[in-house]
């Protein structure tokens, strides 16, 4: 198998992990549950919880060099084959595919949209975001063909040539950009109030749900529970020290979260707009601000929105990837012919996510009340995500030798943190997150 480099994986986990999860759905969601104290929440589920089990990941992905299915049958105890059903978690990063090319779509069309008129109220704003989603059924077809075309055609040339590559390239530009959208931000008299609203706690609004949402953040914006840390950890050189790795990943992955918020709420305070605006927040909200700065705000959206696009291009193929590594491994596909059938997967999907919220097969693709997009978000990051990361705990703590893990943690850490992951791994994390998920589907109080 073609290895990483040590920066080529470090790279390619942080394009993973900063995805859509940091610079549309972190901002909306810190603004639905009024900033500061919702932060802080967020925060200590990366550092407890999100980090724990992205190191877990990484360590079973790296000492086990297999596919996810592969690597619980390998590194349990007993070598019990019926740890291959674990291998259905990367099923979910399929389905999550699917939502997010479609979302992905929407980006590029706003990409375009940016180069000429802008709309110049919230309302022609807000009707011009429904009339895509709702009426434009052919535009969102081609715009999800485009994105599924880009996907399949980086993953088609593998690990190396291809997620490596475009990481590298994509990365440090998607960096660029928002270094300049920081800078542009800083200028304005509405920055002071953006770090207010977001470091300035309010504990009245911190409720159990605001706990779940932060928590479903976590897993989503580091991209766990669907295999993607195991898959490209199982492509690192054994002797790179995994933990400093997952820690870089991390570090990357919430300052461009903390980074893309503060842009997001100087340019929104800076007009005067609502900080809880939904999931809308960057398709109406921001381009009626980048209407009124002009030229300059036609500039900036399209730097804005490629920054989306690069950010969630680099997390599209690592949702992929983990099915691909299983179909070639255990069921001797070609790449080829496992992206072939991947691809057709999640594509299929995705049309039905966006034929879910037109008016015209709304009602049909409506199941209790969800349509079938957010079915998809609502089963994967909400419970399978959670799900995942529960049994990849008690896996690590109550299946796997001990000693093995320990040996392996201490040829590049102290023993002390070893001793501190393996509580947490083994108990704090899967307790936690059970009676979060519990609480969720309302079957404790
Ligand atoms: N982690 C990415 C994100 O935050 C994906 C892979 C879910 O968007």
């Amino acid at each position: 198998m073609n290895k990483f480099s040590r920066i080529g994986f470090i790279f390619a986990a942080a394009g993973s992990a900063v995805g859509l999860g940091n610079i549309w759905k972190f901002p909306y969601i810190t603004g639905e549950y009024g900033g500061g104290a919702f932060v802080l929440v967020y925060l200590l589920c990366i550092v407890f919880i999100g980090l724990v089990v992205f190191i877990a990941e990484s360590y079973l992905g790296q000492a086990s060099e297999a596919n996810v299915s592969s690597t619980f049958i390998k590194m349990s105890k007993t070598k019990n084959p019926n740890w291959k059903y674990a291998g259905f978690m990367v099923f979910a990063g399929l389905f999550i595919l699917a939502f997010y090319s479609v979302v992905l779509g929407w980006i590029l069309n706003y990409i375009i949209v940016s180069f000429g008129n802008l709309p110049n109220s919230a309302q022609a704003a807000g009707n011009s975001f429904n009339t895509l989603i709702s009426e434009k059924i052919g535009l969102q077809i081609l715009l999800h063909s485009i994105v599924a075309l880009i996907t399949i055609f980086i993953v088609l040339k593998g690990v190396k040539d291809g997620i490596e590559k475009i990481n590298l390239i994509l990365m440090p530009l998607l960096g660029v950009i928002m270094f300049g959208l920081l800078a542009y931000a800083l200028t304005l008299d509405s920055f002071s109030k953006s770090i207010e609203f977001m470091f300035r706690a309010d504990w009245s609004k911190i409720d159990e749900n605001a706990l779940l949402a932060a928590l479903g953040q976590a897993f989503f914006t580091l991209s766990l529970g669907i295999g993607t840390i195991m898959t490209y950890s199982a492509s690192l050189p054994q002797k790179n020290n995994f933990v400093k790795s997952s820690l870089y990943v991390a570090i990357v992955d919430t300052t461009i979260a903390i980074v893309a918020g503060l842009i997001i709420f100087s340019f929104l305070f800076a007009a005067g707009a609502k900080s809880s605006a939904g999931p809308g927040l960057v398709f109406i909200s921001l381009p009626v601000i980048f209407e009124q700065w002009g030229t300059l705000g036609n500039i900036i959206a399209v730097a804005f929105f490629s920054a989306l696009l690069f950010a969630g291009i680099t997390s599209a193929v690592s949702m992929i990837e983990p099915v691909l590594m299983l179909f070639i491994e255990r069921f001797n596909m070609t790449r080829k012919k496992a992206v072939a059938i991947c691809g057709s997967i999640f594509y299929i999907f995705g049309i039905i996510a966006l034929l879910s919220m037109s008016s015209s097969y709304k009602e049909s693709l409506t199941f209790f009340g969800k349509n079938a997009f957010d079915w998809m978000d609502f089963l994967t990051s909400s419970i399978s995500m959670p799900i995942a990361a529960i049994i990849t705990c008690i896996f690590l703590g109550f299946f796997v030798d001990k000693e093995k893990i320990k040996n392996k943690f201490t040829q590049h850490v102290p023993v002390a943190i070893f001793n501190i992951w393996y509580v947490l791994v083994k108990y704090i994390v899967p307790l936690a997150v059970t009676i979060l998920l519990l609480n969720k589907l309302g079957i404790i109080k």
